[in-house]
């Protein structure tokens, strides 16, 4: 294949045939986030589909909650008419396109040529409208319809003839809601197996663990009223101009109030630098407002040290808060003589930031009486991301800053419902009370032995040691790191099962026998015995509300709600009786969860009020249930990452126009990038001392201890980025990651510094 080398083309030229090169171009750049163009071009994704009417209804009382990411909902007095944001749009355009990947498509194309094919392409084929089935033994390489109950027999000959449960894994996306989680956990947990890996797993593990033990709980604890009213909120590691869009409006709130912000990435994301809020009058004129009052442009995987830098000088003016310390806390001496015996020099060198600056940030914090840390991937990917995350906890429990008002903990969470799945059961470890329950619940015995995570899951599928893999959404394939492992283990597996919306890349990879089970999506209308169904969610704030589809366009295919097809299958697999009656009415499924999770009283009762309900959180209480019955401080250490000559550390970011793997269009308005996606940000003094010039192309070699792997063809783009560091996009750059890379105790792929060498392979092209 040859790279092309010197025109630039146009969008069409991204044809669908287009697999491994596209041809990005570089354009302007978004000067701020959001505002007027944000809505004009959510308005632009919508209107063709004739989605406009749902996109009215999002995170309205009594209408669809988002489908896209878990940025709570406002409180209801607040809720603005348009509640919604250009990528939640651009999700229900999506959903709600014409196209459909009919049996026809499926027809003409075979799996060898699927496998060619981009994600963008394979997402734009529409939605699934029949159940298929690729069994390779037959000689044939399509996927061809096969009738509901013959794909569920199917999947019980497969289950009933493993040797161990734990030959089987079962991955949820965190799309689905708590009735179809808490049903695809039962149904892994009724065959004896705790293998229920998430995409928490890739995403937040690392909060989640670290949280939980400094904390006593895996969530955040500042709601939506404290990121409005904070005094200073400190960004690390996120953009949410792009995955979090409905957070701009917070900030919004939170500058009029007072509010100040200190952005810490190694890129100036333009959703942290300015912003326009379209529901403003300032916003409505186009006229844009500064974000971050003070930007750090930390080195990839310097936060750490970064923090330490803060925590040492905060101690040594003595602007921390004794009384909170001497309360509520235990562990403060060590960490005090831990971070004094620091070496300056050796800190700087780990975070790229000077004294001054650390001093400037010190100089906000003592002037704040509140403070909120919010942070996402770029923290959480990490090698050492839970020691990260550690010491921004030292950070707030130094300056008293959990539990109070405007102040605490906001892990941004990412996908729609990722925080609810865990909250009712997709984890691979739960506690035993949990498990306790559930075996009293439902009467049959219940697994203790911890399942496998993602990262484990899928060494166990790598290393030959499993058969059976189901997949409650997600694209696991494209998401996980060591794509060419991954896509060789899931063809080995003797079923591979997905209940998925559209066709993606990892419906190419399919085992002996791969089942496609479409389901209706969460704007979709779904009826059952009792009426419509309803679902709920839990947001990053942790409150649990409802969500109702209404669209009735996709009731002429063969489609089946996700709640239903698990729960077929256990009735068909098991035999007990229970499964029915979750399937006729979702309220038993809620009935189910009150019955075996704190918190969860009078669940069907409470989402009838508008808002829902939030979920006890101790943190915000001033209750933390650790090791001590106090919030922890923690020592941790900080290793400054060394780099061979010529080398770089490399993060894998999202563009602003895809939602993972699902890949709405080629352009990336905020960092000016257009029509194609293999690019690679760097610092243009980093190009030069390497002898290269924005535009030359270059083939990324990441190097790890089992040997090398490759990433081709990748147009440099020179870019304000942090030094000795560069950023492509996921899912482009996972082939780089290692599967055996991961995150000490989360487990968590280390998808934000891979060591990487460019080799230049083509001439400079614009
Ligand atoms: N539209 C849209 N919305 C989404 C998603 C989507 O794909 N599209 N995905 C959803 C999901 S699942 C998630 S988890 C979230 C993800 O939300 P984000 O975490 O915002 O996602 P990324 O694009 O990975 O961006 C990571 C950011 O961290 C910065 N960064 C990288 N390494 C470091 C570091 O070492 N230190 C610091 N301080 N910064 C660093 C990067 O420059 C980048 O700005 O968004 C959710 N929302
Ligand atoms: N290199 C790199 N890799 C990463 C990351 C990174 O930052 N860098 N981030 C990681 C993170 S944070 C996450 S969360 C994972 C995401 O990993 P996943 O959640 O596994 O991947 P998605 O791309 O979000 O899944 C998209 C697919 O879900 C299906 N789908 C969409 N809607 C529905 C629905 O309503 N029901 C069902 N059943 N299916 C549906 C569609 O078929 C679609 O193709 O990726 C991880 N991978
Ligand atoms: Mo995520």
């Amino acid at each position: 294949m040859n790279a092309p080398q010197t025109d630039a083309p146009t969008v069409s030229r991204i044809s669908a045939e287009a697999n491994v090169y596209d041809y990005p171009k570089i354009g302007k750049k978004s000067k701020a986030a959001a505002g007027k163009h944000g809505v004009y071009h959510a308005m632009k994704m919508a209107a063709p589909n004739k989605a406009v009417p749902t996109l009215l209804k999002m995170n309205q009382h009594g209408g669809i909650d988002c489908p896209s990411c878990a940025w709570p909902e406002p409180s209801q007095n607040d809720l603005n008419i348009v509640e919604f944001c250009e990528n939640g749009a651009k999700a229900v355009a999506e959903e709600t396109a014409p196209e459909t990947a009919t049996p026809e498509f499926w027809a003409k194309y075979s799996v060898t040529e699927l496998k060619d094919k981009t994600d963008f392409w394979l997402g734009h084929q529409g939605r699934i409208t029949e159940p298929l089935l690729y069994d390779r033994s037959s000689g044939d390489d399509h996927y061809r319809p096969i009738s509901w109950e013959k794909a569920f027999s199917l999947i019980k000959d497969q289950l009933k003839s493993l040797d161990d449960p734990n030959q089987a894994v079962f991955y949820t996306s965190g799309r689905a809601s708590n009735e179809a989680a808490y049903a695809f956990q039962l149904l892994a947990r009724r065959l004896g197996t705790n293998n229920l890996p998430d995409c928490g797993n890739l995403c937040h593990e690392s909060t989640g663990v670290a949280l939980s033990e400094t904390l006593g709980l895996g969530k955040g604890s500042a709601t939506m009223k404290d990121l409005e009213t904070t005094d200073l909120f400190i960004s690390v590691g996120q953009n949410p101009g792009t995955n979090h869009p409905r957070s701009l409006t917070t900030f919004h709130k939170m500058k009029e109030n007072g509010g100040k912000m200190i952005a810490i990435n190694p890129m100036p994301e333009v959703g942290l630098m300015a912003f326009e809020e379209p529901q403003s009058v300032k916003g409505g004129l186009g006229i844009s407002e500064k974000l971050a009052d003070e930007y750090v442009q930390v080195r990839l995987d310097g936060d750490r040290a970064l923090f330490q830098q803060l925590n040492r000088e905060l101690i040594r003016r003595d602007a921390i808060d004794h009384v909170f310390i001497e309360k509520f806390t235990s562990g403060f001496d060590e960490v005090k003589e831990h971070l004094m015996s620091l070496d300056e020099r050796e800190l700087e060198r780990g975070s790229g930031i000077s004294a001054a600056q650390v001093s400037r940030m010190a100089d906000m914090v003592e002037k704040a009486g509140s403070v909120v840390v919010a942070w996402t991937l770029g923290v959480t990917q990490h090698k050492d991301a839970v020691f990260t995350i550690r010491e921004m906890v030292n950070f707030l429990l130094l300056t008293g800053n959990i539990g109070k008002p405007g102040a605490g903990t906001a892990p941004f969470r990412g996908h729609s419902n990722v925080q609810g799945n865990r909250t009712v059961g997709i984890w691979e470890k739960m506690p035993e009370a949990f498990l306790k329950n559930l075996e009293d619940y439902f009467g049959f015995p219940v697994p203790r032995e911890h399942g496998l995570d993602s990262v484990d899951s899928l060494k166990q599928i790598r290393d030959g040691g499993n058969k059976f893999f189901m997949s409650l959404g997600g694209n696991l394939v494209r998401v996980a790191s060591d794509t060419t492992a991954c896509q060789e283990g899931m063809m080995a597996q003797e079923m591979t099962v997905h209940l998925s919306t559209k066709p993606n890349g990892s419906h190419a990879y399919p085992g002996e026998k791969s089942l496609i089970l479409p389901v209706l999506s969460r704007t979709d209308v779904d009826m059952k015995k009792s009426g419509p169904q309803k679902i709920t969610v839990e947001n990053s704030a942790g409150v649990v509300s409802a969500s109702i589809g209404k669209r009735k366009a996709n009731l002429g295919y063969n489609l089946r709600s996700e709640v239903d097809i698990i729960c077929s299958i256990g009735r068909e697999t098991f035999g007990d009786d229970f499964w029915q009656d979750l399937i006729d009415d979702y309220g038993n499924i809620r009935n189910a969860i009150e019955g075996t999770i704190p918190g969860f009283e009078r669940y069907n009762e409470r989402i009838e009020k508008p808002g829902g309900f939030y979920l006890p959180n101790g943190p915000r209480e001033r209750v933390f249930k650790t090791s001590t019955d106090r919030a922890q401080f923690s020592v941790n250490y900080t290793n400054v990452k060394e780099l061979p000559e010529g080398y770089f550390l490399l993060s894998t970011v999202r563009s602003h126009d895809q939602f993972n793997s699902t890949i709405y269009g080629l352009d990336d308005r905020y960092r000016g990038v257009y029509s194609g996606r293999r690019v690679v940000f760097v610092n243009p003094e980093d190009l030069a001392a390497r002898g290269l010039q924005d535009g030359d192309l270059v083939d990324i070699v990441s190097v790890w201890e089992d040997g090398e792997r490759r990433a081709p063809s990748f147009r440099c783009v020179a870019y304000d980025h942090a030094k000795d560091c560069v950023s492509v996009y996921m899912p482009e750059g996972n082939v780089l990651v290692p599967l055996d890379s991961a995150s000490e105790r989360s487990n968590t792929p280390v998808y934000k510094s891979v060591l990487v060498r460019f080799e230049p392979v083509g001439k400079r092209y614009m």
